[in-house]
């Protein structure tokens, strides 16, 4: 079972996901109400993934006999200069989301929980996906260039995101 510390870590990863799915869905909604349509579209689903993160936690944490617990959101943005920061702060918020699940790892590994070790592979992967795909979407920005219809094309483009997943 899990030790108190280790439950604690993994609460605290709770945090992080409920975070990221607040944040992406007030992302999801500043493009919406900008045009960003297809950039929105992306975030709303993006957000619901979070979630779904989130809720792998709380099976886990509860099934190995520990309490998962609702996370307070508080201090989420709303509004943001352009659809590029967005998506600069998505992959500097995806990195701080890889540090915090490689401290997890290393702490379980560490403390011998080969269980939960083994139980954040997958989170493992799923981070390495998600710095990759936010890189892709600045690459998006750099490749077309803001100018003119740039924009039009980059949110189009950007749509397709989830395709790399
Ligand atoms: Fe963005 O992968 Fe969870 O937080």
């Amino acid at each position: 079972s899990l030790t108190e510390e280790t439950e604690k870590m993994l609460n605290q990863q709770i945090v992080m996901e409920g975070k990221s799915s607040a944040y992406y869905l007030s992302m999801a909604s500043w493009c919406e109400t900008k045009g960003y349509i297809n950039s929105s579209k992306f975030l709303y689903e993006h957000a619901t993934e979070e979630r779904d993160h989130m809720l792998k936690l709380f099976s886990y944490i509860n099934e190995a006999g520990g309490h998962a617990l609702q996370p307070a959101i508080s201090e989420i943005r709303h509004d943001f200069n352009s659809l590029r920061e967005v998506f600069e702060l998505i992959l500097e918020h995806e990195i701080k989301v890889t540090q915090s699940i490689h401290s997890l790892v290393d702490h379980c590994f560490s403390t011998k929980d080969f269980t939960t070790f083994n139980f954040l592979q997958w989170f493992v992967t799923e981070q390495r996906e998600e710095e990759t795909m936010a890189r892709r979407a600045l690459e998006i920005f750099d490749i077309i260039g803001e100018d003119g219809m740039g924009l039009w094309y980059i949110d189009i483009e950007l749509g397709k995101l989830h395709g790399l997943d």
